[in-house]
């Protein structure tokens, strides 16, 4: 690690305001998460800093959404992802949260520092208010006409229509998503980060400094730099987030993303008193793990913010991920387009794993990525089950068939017994050098080639045909097989933490350092394994699925979401209502209406009488299924002849807007011909 003595590795700050889905994970955490167990198995000093972010507008706007408050938003979903990242096994040493009072205190100190030396610059300007609420409204919380494109839900920051960038004062009509009122121009005083002043250290910096940054975040930093930085405000007229610490600024709070990357500092000193030798010892190498979309903030804004203070150290690296997408669609979290992990948790148990790996297999770290379902299964089934467990089973299994689970001496070594175990250290090698330069997907696959390597040993040597002719040479073996599957518990312990501690317990066999890695001699002959169960099981088609029937019903859920609802008709008279005389029933047969789709006839007990109604149900329900059934039917509309059958009442259906029909039913059953009113 040459110059650098510790790492201190920073994950982004979750948005307290939803779940974790697989895209903050392949993005983000498994590959923070993989890079941290694998210094840790160097012995290197390191620490693994997370938290949820709790402060910004979309908080607000949920709580207010739900008349709950913005405290009552965080602490429900800081709990969540606190309790999902715990259970898959990301291996945080601390998971904070910016409500945190040590947050409050360590953001304001730094606001305050920069304010009293004066970094910043002060600016009136006018901006939209909201005369009977009081209160300045964020860009967030005006609403009006797009000016581009003419939309009419535009936002004051952007049109989700046209996608545009705005500002709020380009709205036409803009309205107060608060009160419903046109908000006023009003004078409001804010500080501003003169960003513009930092460009000729940054392209310093970063453009001649850290040229070894991955191409997406260089060229991105390159092309903020190149167009030129603009001074920005970071304090915002809110109630909601860090009270701006200086006098004349009541009602005003810092920029959520001021805030939010000093939370990494905050958290820092919530986990250890030592916290300024992770930050300020220019020993200590700092990491940032973001998504693509957090760049500017990570390596533009946020080490002026440091810079300006003038006693941190500033990022070494930030090895952004681009993003992930789910069967060929944007995850989104407002359209439920998404594997959320509490579920994947819930449906998968004891396959953390499972998920790790096809993440990483499929990281998105050069370019936009796919994840679906089949891809899951057959990278299970074909690499996780057919490869690495395969193998370790099949060395295990021999183990105890041969010599009920004792390592065996091995004798004298082919020239391929030779190579095999040297290649164990090459393949060291190729994980190392991949993984030092953040090519995590790349490191998973060199690790993976020591399963190949192994099985492709099994199935040339094939111990369970020599077994039958030289009892010495199986020996040698199995007790090399053994070795690799010993060695397989370090090289993929960063990957697969659970299912490499299951295989030490079926090697009987203590965590090992990464220095290890590579020996030969990791099992000593003599030494007794254990029986050995499945490392991992294929999963089947019914099981992957119910997955994509889960992902369909919700793209049907948001299609019906997205038609507006038929206008109101006029008002009548409750006279008018009481007509009606609507009743509960039970259905008492069912057939289908022959020669046509959608009749059925069926026999009802209303409570009065038995009668018989056709109702146009039958492409959304079967006959056997109804039988049993409540249902209600108005029961004096006047008979009508469908089909040479009479029918004596109508069932009453909600109807969605693609004309599938859905039957009205009570909640609870209730006695046949029980009035609805
Ligand atoms: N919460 C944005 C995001 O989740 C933001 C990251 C903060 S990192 C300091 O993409
Ligand atoms: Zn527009």
């Amino acid at each position: 690690m040459s110059k650098f003595k510790r790492t201190l590795i920073t994950t982004a700050l979750p948005y307290a305001n939803g779940p974790i889905h697989i895209g903050h994970l392949a993005g983000v955490y498994v590959p923070a998460d993989i890079y941290a167990r694998y210094l840790r198995l160097k012995n290197e000093d390191v620490l693994l800093i997370g938290g949820s972010d709790e402060h910004g507008v979309p908080i607000t706007l949920k709580a207010k959404n739900e008349g709950i408050t913005p405290q009552d938003v965080v602490d429900k979903f800081h709990g969540i992802i606190k309790k999902s990242f715990e259970d898959f096994g990301i291996s945080f040493d601390v998971y904070s949260r910016t409500s945190a009072k040590i947050h409050h205190e360590t953001a304001s100190e730094i606001f305050k520092k920069l304010y009293d030396t004066n970094k910043f610059i002060e600016k009136t300007s006018e901006q939209y208010y909201d005369e009977e609420n009081k209160q300045f409204l964020a860009d967030r919380y005006i609403t009006g006409t797009c000016p581009k494109c003419g939309f009419e839900k535009a936002y004051g920051d952007q049109c989700e229509s046209c996608g545009t960038s705005l500002s709020p004062t380009e709205l036409i009509n803009p309205t107060s998503m608060i009160s419903g009122n046109q908000p006023v121009l009003k004078e409001t005083k804010h500080w501003y980060l003169p960003l513009d002043k930092y460009e000729p250290w940054l392209k310093e910096w970063i453009l001649e400094g850290h040229k070894e940054w991955k191409p997406n975040v260089y060229g991105q930093c390159k092309s903020w730099i190149d167009s030129g930085l603009q001074p920005r405000a970071v304090t915002r007229d809110l109630s909601w987030g860090v009270p701006v610490p200086i006098e004349g600024a009541e009602n005003k709070v810092l920029y959520v993303w001021f805030d939010a990357p000093i939370g990494y500092i905050s958290a820092t000193k919530e986990l250890t008193p030592d916290w300024e030798k992770y930050w300020k010892d220019p020993e200590t190498r700092i990491l940032h793990f973001i998504g693509k979309d957090n760049i500017v903030f990570h390596c533009i804004i946020f080490p002026i913010i440091l810079k300006a203070e003038g006693t941190y150290n500033l990022p070494e690296n930030v090895p952004a991920n681009e993003f992930l997408n789910l069967e060929n669609d944007k995850i989104s979290t407002s359209r439920n387009w998404a594997v959320w992990l509490h579920e994947y948790l819930e449906d998968f148990p004891g396959k953390e794993d499972v998920l790790k790996y096809v993440l990483t297999a499929n990281a998105p770290e050069t370019k936009d990525n796919d994840f679906t379902w089949k891809d899951f299964q057959a990278r299970n089934n074909n690499e996780l089950v057919a490869i690495l467990g395969n193998f370790v089973n099949r060395a295990l299994v021999l183990t105890q068939k041969y010599y009920d689970g004792v390592v065996p001496e091995h004798g004298e070594l082919t020239d391929y017994d030779k190579k095999t175990l040297s290649d164990i250290s090459k393949i060291k090698a190729e994980v190392e050098k991949s993984m030092d330069s953040f090519r995590i997907r790349e490191s998973l696959k060199n690790a993976m080639d020591l399963a190949r390597l192994g099985n492709k040993y099994l199935a040339d040597e094939e111990p369970w045909k020599v077994v039958k002719t030289d009892t010495e040479r199986v020996k040698t073996i199995m007790n090399i097989s053994l070795q690799i599957a010993a060695n397989l518990t370090i090289c993929l312990e960063p990957f697969l933490p659970f299912s490499m501690n299951t295989l030490r317990g079926f090697l009987n066999l203590e965590k090992m350092d990464w220095v290890k890695l590579g020996e030969t001699e990791l099992l000593k002959a003599g030494h007794k394994t254990n029986k050995p169960e499945l490392l991992f099981e294929k999963i089947e088609d019914s099981v992957i699925e119910a997955q994509l029937q889960k992902l369909q019903d919700t793209k049907k859920a948001n299609e019906l979401t997205e038609v507006v609802a038929v206008p109101a008709k006029e008002n009548i008279e409750f006279d008018d209502f009481s007509k009606m005389d609507i009743r509960v029933g039970t259905v008492l047969e069912a057939e289908k209406v022959t020669k046509t789709k959608r009749l059925l006839k069926l026999k009802i007990d209303t409570g009065i009488d038995q009668r018989t109604v056709v109702s146009g149900i039958a492409e959304y329900y079967k006959p056997e299924d109804l039988i049993g059934k409540q249902v209600s039917i108005l029961v004096n509309l006047a008979p009508k002849t469908l089909r040479g059958i009479e029918s004596q009442g109508m069932i009453l259906c909600a109807e969605n807007a693609d004309g599938s029909l859905s039957i009205v039913e009570p909640d609870k059953k209730v006695k046949n011909g029980t009035e609805v009113k």
